[in-house]
């Protein structure tokens, strides 16, 4: 009983520390991708200038929505140039996720708000800014 409690609470230490742990990775990546005046700190206006931008490259075709073709070029194209090492399919997942009515286009609302979305989960002290080690 002891022991079987034991690894109970070390898978659950695992687990926990495992979450820690994309987490921080996760405000490494937004911190690398979307400071654009380099001074350690992501603002929520610097997050979404930078989805701004992002939203009219990722819309190849300029018709105000990104296209799940667009999006997986252009993701292909990106994935190709930092890293090898993308878990396969998240590209999909990601797609799915921000196509919020699921009508196989992500509009220029959808994709503001996934990205607001997201800068909030990351964003736990709610201050608008996202840096490394808070
Ligand atoms: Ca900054
Ligand atoms: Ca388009
Ligand atoms: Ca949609």
């Amino acid at each position: 009983m002891r022991i079987k409690n034991s690894i109970q609470i070390s898978l659950l230490i695992a687990l926990m520390q495992t979450v820690t742990l994309v987490q921080a990775t996760e405000k490494a990546y937004m911190i690398e991708k979307f400071d654009n005046n380099h001074d350690g700190v992501v603002t929520q206006d610097e997050f979404l200038e930078s989805a701004a931008k992002r939203f009219k490259i990722m819309d190849i075709d300029g018709d105000g929505a990104i296209e799940k073709e667009e999006f997986l070029q252009r993701y292909a194209e990106h994935s190709h140039q930092t890293t090898t090492e993308s878990p396969v399919n998240v590209e999909h997942h990601v797609f799915d996720k921000m196509d919020e009515d699921h009508d196989g286009k992500i509009t220029e609302d959808e994709y503001n708000e996934s990205r607001l979305k997201w800068f909030t989960e990351v964003d736990k002290n709610n201050d608008q800014k996202i840096e490394l080690g808070k």
